[in-house]
């Protein structure tokens, strides 16, 4: 196996031996094969869309382990392909051990040694950029919201992809247009769930607990949450969020359950001693899932793209066996309220205000937004994103989303005029959010957006943040510091590219990079 499409990659390079994210060496070969059906079954004109959205996001880090389930898909693929009358590159009637022996032949390693690490690396940049897409994509479709330029965009990335090696500059056009598609997936999930759920207004969530019976749900997909909320109204069941489901306190439509109770621990990393200690059941409803524990792994489970092989997997809003599980386990026998944090401020909150914020800024009360967020992760050098919070001056605002918010929780105290200094925007695809407030901003003042007092310092992780990075740098968005590490698929050539057209650069330490951004 060779895999180099996240943060946590080994050594920083990739993953050879198995992943540090826990994938074994057959179920990468399995997900690189099924990565290869998608591209021949996008190829062959096929209407795939769902499937190539599944598909997709099951190979996105941290999202199923369970090679039952990948099969089932490869062949899924091969069915269409073999309807289809097209070229496949696994026959349908292939064992598992034989999926695993063709994933192994399409291994990365063979393909950096061919093609070198600049065009290995551009197309892997543009796969990532297509996952997170497609995964975004999956979110709003089970909202019953698609989009064709997205579904359109997917089948001809991956065409591309699976055609006639391009030259880098081919690859790095396409990968911004892949940026265009992840804009457009994030305006379509945010429309997705604002008409479904309301626009999120700020709102304090508790954090901690109340004695009683307890689920706790992970995950980004809030069509999970308010099926489960639906589930088990009445029941006497408290339902907790955890990790990327802390948005979902903001929107009305979620918040007007009573048994919402709060939050329950931290970012995704922090499951292993957060689901242990947890006294009820847990769903997990998309990534980040890491290899559960022995001591609640008969209280975990799964829905949507995720798995793990044990780890029962439940289909969409048949929830009958968590909630069984939940009303088994001891619950609460306490309450306690461990913190406070204000969500909802999208783009509706912030530009419903937008007239004070302007004034706050003309004033000179407000001198600078920093957006601090993206991914969070147990690998080191994310304190940075703590202490950068915690070294802002008051009067500079700091807008965060996506899991990387947990490095900022707790770390920027105040206001300014009438709006508390930290704005927590949503999830990782709530970054639309933040573009649509940066738009507005620099509409306002006349200026381009990189010319707003705006720093962008982003802590990336995974898949779906490639989609965000790409978003950005399609939109022209200039001088965006990433880390905790620059990806390791960066080869110095893109690299070079990288910084000439865009300036992004790699985080350093947090008083050089505060007094840069001060200037
Ligand atoms: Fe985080 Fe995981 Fe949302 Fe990612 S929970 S790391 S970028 O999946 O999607 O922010
Ligand atoms: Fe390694 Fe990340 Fe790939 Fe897992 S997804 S094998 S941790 S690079």
């Amino acid at each position: 196996m060779f895999c180099y499409q996240c943060e946590q990659t080994a050594g920083g390079t990739g993953c050879d031996t198995t992943g540090a994210c826990g994938k074994r060496p057959d179920i990468a070969a399995l997900q690189d094969l099924l990565f290869e059906v998608t591209k021949a079954v996008a190829r062959s004109g096929a209407a795939a869309d769902a499937f190539l959205e599944d598909a997709l996001f099951t190979t996105v880090t941290n999202v199923n382990f369970d090679a039952g389930r990948i099969v089932a898909l490869i062949r899924q693929g091969a069915e269409m392909l073999a309807e289809a009358g097209a070229a496949s590159p696994v026959a349908v009637t292939a064992t598992p051990e034989e999926m695993v022996a063709a994933g192994h032949l399409v291994s990365l390693d063979g393909r950096i040694a061919a093609l070198g690490p600049d065009v290995a690396g551009l197309q892997e940049l543009l796969a990532y950029g297509v996952k997170g897409v497609a995964a975004y994509a999956r979110h709003a479709r089970v909202l019953g919201r698609t989009s064709p330029a997205v579904d359109g965009f997917v089948r001809e990335a991956l065409t591309f992809l699976a055609g006639p090696v391009p030259d880098a500059g081919g690859l790095l056009a396409m990968a911004l247009r892949c940026g265009e598609a992840g804009l457009q997936v994030m305006e379509l999930l945010d429309g997705a769930n604002t008409d479904r759920f309301g626009q999120p207004e700020p709102a304090p969530v508790t954090i901690g607990w109340r004695e009683g019976k307890a689920i706790l749900v992970s995950g980004h997909d809030l069509a999970d949450l308010a099926d489960l909320l639906e589930a088990t109204a009445g029941m006497g069941i408290n339902v907790y969020t955890h990790g990327e489901m802390l948005p979902a306190h903001g929107y009305p439509e979620l918040r007007k359950y009573p048994h919402l109770v709060g939050h329950y621990g931290g970012a995704w990393q922090d499951q292993l001693k957060d689901f242990a200690a947890f006294p009820g059941a847990i769903l997990l409803t998309t990534n980040c899932l890491m290899p559960p524990r022995a001591s609640y792994s008969d209280r975990l489970f799964t829905t949507g793209v995720v798995g793990f092989p044990g780890i029962p997997h439940l289909p969409a809003g048949a929830f009958g066996p968590l909630i069984a599980a939940a009303l088994e386990a001891p619950g609460f026998t306490d309450a306690r309220e461990t913190g406070r944090h204000m969500v909802g401020f999208g783009h509706h909150a912030v530009l419903g205000v937008a007239d004070t914020v302007i004034g706050a800024v003309k004033s000179g009360a407000l001198k600078k937004f920093v957006l601090i967020g993206g991914c969070d992760a147990a690998t080191t050098g994310r304190g940075y994103y703590s202490d950068l919070a915690e070294a802002l001056p008051a009067d500079w605002a700091v807008l965060t989303l996506g899991c990387g918010k947990y490095r900022v929780l707790g770390r920027v105290e105040g206001t300014i005029g009438p709006l508390p200094r930290l704005l927590d925007m949503g999830q990782c695809n709530d970054a639309f959010s933040a573009i649509k407030v940066a738009g507005a901003l620099a509409q306002a003042f006349g200026v381009g957006v990189n010319e707003l007092p705006l720093h962008l310092v982003l802590s990336w992780f995974e898949q779906k943040a490639v989609t965000v990075l790409l978003a950005l740098l399609h939109l022209g968005v200039k001088n965006i510091r990433i880390g905790p590490r620059l990806p390791a698929f960066v080869s110095p050539a893109m690299l070079q590219v990288l910084v000439e057209q865009f300036n992004v650069m790699p985080i350093g330490d947090v008083q050089s990079d505060l007094r840069a951004m001060a200037a």
